[in-house]
């Protein structure tokens, strides 16, 4: 369906042609495909501000505050949102440019980690497109995420400096420039106000992102703060007792919104993270209430228009910066400002792993925030009699419910007492959430906690990143199922259809065979394009359990060569994923995978048979290329140790059998599309509580399992190190010694999975099936679901 755009495109057009006098070019045939990219991202931006103003629903609206927006490239996505991607497409094609090598020109603002940032950037998408309003407000930092590249097959990091000055999409926005203070002192006035006398003053300046909804004219700022000050500030004025080493002492304002801390599920408690957090959380928030208030609204009806949703603890600051707003200068009572913060805040917990879990130093805390701190003192000191009413005054108890304990300040703690609702994000994470992180807290808010379960928005995930099959689907499917996911399940009807299966199939061999050519440019490397593609791209972590693929995959190696002749699907392993710089054994991990890669891939024996890719510098615009043309999923986490993962359901639905333990959103994925079309192996939460009360033991997995024995040797024999046997010690000695993730526990079952999908594609019939199953039946996992989930269980409640 294709609307006309004649005037939109006349004005199109006329604005190349000013660039093109701009730019002193006889014809916009000379520009550059970067200069193509700036006219057009500039020129439909004001395109996009030309239009009138869709349609939102202004009920409540969601203030989205995460530290994380891992947007993507935004050029192609707009156009398709606001229609105008096939207009482009043909006014390019007179100039002979295609306009995916102009998209490729962008640089992707990589400003998060991978989950939760990812996640905050497809909601942002599904909300402007169910027309919920909204406003992201995240950090407009200098440094994305780091660049990654392998010297020797190892992880070497440098600066992603994405330019965010040159960023055709920004928005400078000064008349919401804020200031933000840290340090000084407090001075009591009367009652609960007192009077806070800041050393330090940082401005924060804001850049607005366009959020554009999808075919609905609908667009909502991300707003993101770059502090901006002249002065340069001594970290030790806030670190007396110095308890907190300081990187650097001497710093520029400007350094606040330089860097994005790279650290996923896992955080560090530099004094600098919580200086960026608080800038984040008072720059938000003062521009959440004079928002509020320009509209005429009042301070009591705070609440019933506004909602504030943590993303994760990051933000959780804003609760005592709106607490101290309201008490200190708008002169509200204790009781009032409670209730307001009570009804208004929202946090959404990513993680139950106990080092992700923030928690800052007491006295940092003071020294920086002095006026926080005795909110957040009052805070817990109201929450201890309520605990004390529940519980009596059992010490152990309070020791867990405690926001301030140990001279730390626990902010999942403040969220759980302050915010209205709590939820995690799969059904199994919210369940143990409840069980084993909040049980007391459960007892005693029982309403609080809810599930919503991720979900990624179909526009990215498959109508950009997989033009074909989006295509396919336009054709197949009755309704805009880009609007509306759950109308894939009519793909069911055409599963059997030899013309449907012919197409899918044929596109994802033109998918494989684009990533093969990706894989040919970057590592030189000549992959077999009728192998299956067996992918696991996402951040490592031990958790993750990349190192029980490469296990497997060592095996499997040494199987081939003692059984040359024998029957084997050829497999390429793909990986791609970044470890946090100081995360030693994660990177080890890496370097494992990357030597190990080179020995196979050199290994003439394995030619087409048995092969590995790690791709590097893992960002969404690399996502895109691999999950269109990924056979296999792997999402092998332990049990109990993944929230939820997103790249699991984009894969899924871009038609890759998952093979997966029974963990994060997994468990519903098998629900929805059926036990048969997924492999399924390892431990499960339960039987994992029943082998850790008995004493597990990996050496004894390690002594009785022969091929596992074989695998591990390979790498402490130093086959993969130049006959160094030391090189991988950090991993084995942690896998031989502990295996926390319980990798040797799994192996054996994870092999047995691995065999039957190379039986299973085989018969490629019944695969073919189970991959278009997969698309038909995950509707489900859309965001805009997400959202619609969030909107009746959390934010518009009855
Ligand atoms: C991630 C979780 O690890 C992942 O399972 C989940 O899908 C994602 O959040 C979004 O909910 N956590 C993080 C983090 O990114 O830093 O804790």
């Amino acid at each position: 369906m294709s609307i006309s755009h004649t005037n939109e495109m006349a004005l199109f057009d006329n604005n190349v042609q000013k660039y093109c006098r701009f730019f002193e070019l006889a014809s916009p045939q000379q520009f550059t495909l970067e200069q193509w990219y700036q006219v057009i991202a500039r020129t439909v931006l004001e395109m996009a501000y030309h239009k009138p103003q869709g349609k939102v629903d202004e009920q409540r609206h969601i203030n989205y505050l995460s530290m994380e927006f891992l947007i993507g490239r935004l050029t192609g996505n707009n156009l398709m949102n606001l229609g105008y991607y096939e207009d482009i497409k043909a006014y390019l094609a007179q100039y002979q440019v295609e306009l995916v090598d102009v998209l490729e020109q962008e640089r992707d603002p990589a400003l998060g980690n991978g989950g939760l940032g990812r996640l905050a950037a497809c909601f942002l998408d599904s909300m402007a497109t169910l027309g919920q309003a909204a406003t992201g407000y995240g950090l407009h930092y200098q440094y994305g995420l780091f660049k990654q590249a392998f010297q020797d097959g190892k992880q070497v990091e440098s600066g992603d400096e994405w330019g965010r000055n040159q960023y055709p999409w920004h928005r400078y926005n000064p008349s919401k420039t804020q200031q933000v203070h840290f340090g000084g002192k407090v001075v009591a006035i009367e009652g609960d106000r007192y009077e806070w006398q800041p050393k330090l003053t940082i401005e924060g300046k804001a850049f607005d992102l366009p959020i554009v909804g999808y075919q609905n004219d609908v667009i909502q700022p991300l707003r993101l703060w770059q502090a901006d000050s002249p002065q340069s500030f001594d970290l030790n004025q806030f670190n007396e007792g110095k308890f907190v080493a300081a990187e650097k002492t001497l710093i520029k304002s400007t350094a606040l919104t330089q860097v994005l801390y790279p650290n996923d599920n896992h955080r560090v408690g530099q004094q600098l993270r919580l200086m960026q957090q608080y800038f984040h959380c008072a720059c938000s928030v003062a521009d959440i209430l004079s928002r509020h208030l320009a509209q005429g609204f009042s301070l009591e009806e705070f609440p019933k228009r506004q909602v504030i949703q943590l993303n994760d603890t990051h933000p959780t600051l804003a609760i005592p910066e709106l607490m101290r707003i309201l008490l200190d200068e708008h002169q509200l009572t204790w009781q009032q400002a409670w209730s307001i913060c009570q009804q208004s805040f929202a946090y959404t917990n990513h993680t139950l792993l106990p080092e992700a879990l923030e928690q800052w130093d007491q006295r940092l805390f003071k020294q920086l925030l002095p006026r926080h701190f005795k909110i957040v003192e009052k805070i817990n000191h109201l929450f201890h009699q309520q605990v004390k009413a529940q519980f009596g005054d059992d010490a152990k108890v309070w020791e867990k419910l405690a926001i301030l304990f140990d001279y730390r300040v626990r902010m999942a703690n403040l969220c759980v007492v302050s915010c209205f609702a709590v939820n995690g994000v799969a059904q199994i994470h919210s369940d143990l959430l409840v069980s084993q992180l909040f049980p007391e807290y459960h007892q005693l808010f029982p309403t609080k906690f809810c599930n919503v379960t991720n979900g990624i928005t179909p526009r990215r995930w498959i109508q950009q990143a997989n033009p074909a099959l989006s295509q396919l689907l336009d054709q197949t499917v009755k309704g805009d199922w880009k609007k509306d996911l759950e109308l894939l399940h009519q793909v069911e009807n055409v599963v059997d259809d030899v013309n449907f299966r012919e197409a899918y199939w044929h596109i994802k061999q033109q998918n494989k065979a684009a990533l093969a050519r990706e894989i040919e440019q970057t590592l030189s490397l000549s992959v077999n394009p009728d192998a299956i593609f067996d992918v696991q791209i996402k951040r490592f972590h031990e958790y993750k359990r990349q190192h029980l693929n490469l296990l497997n995959i060592i095996a499997t190696y040494q199987w081939l060569k003692d059984n040359p002749n024998k029957d084997y699907t050829p497999r390429l392993f793909v990986f791609s994923g970044k470890a946090a710089p100081g995360y030693y054994l994660a990177k080890n991990i890496i370097h494992a995978i990357n030597n190990v890669a080179e020995i196979i891939n050199n290994d003439k024996q394995m030619k087409d048979k048995l092969q590995v890719a790690f791709l590097p510098d893992y960002r969404v615009s690399l996502a895109e290329k691999i999950i269109p043309a990924a056979d296999i999923s792997e999402q092998i986490s332990m049990a109990g140790k993944e929230a939820s993962g997103t790249g699991n359901m984009k894969l899924a639905l871009n038609g890759a059998l998952t093979l997966g333990t029974l963990d994060g959103a997994n468990v519903e994925i098998a629900e929805m599309v059926g036990q048969e079309h997924i492999f399924l192996f390892g431990h499960t939460v339960e039987s994992i509580q029943t082998l850790l009360a008995e004493g597990y033991s990996p050496k004894t997995y390690y002594r009785n399992d022969p091929v596992l024995k074989n695998a591990v040797d390979f790498l402490a024999k130093g086959k993969a190190s130049k006959g160094d046997k030391t090189t991988f010690n950090l991993m084995l000695d942690s896998l031989l010694e502990h295996d926390p993730f319980l990798v040797f526990a799994d192996f054996e079952s994870y092999r047995q999975a691995q065999e039957r999908i190379g039986q299973a594609y085989l018969d490629r019939d019944a695969w073919l099936r189970s991959a278009i199953l997969n698309t038909a039946r995950l509707g489900k996992f859309s965001s805009d679901r997400s959202i619609r989930d969030y909107q009746s269980r959390i934010w518009l409640k009855k």
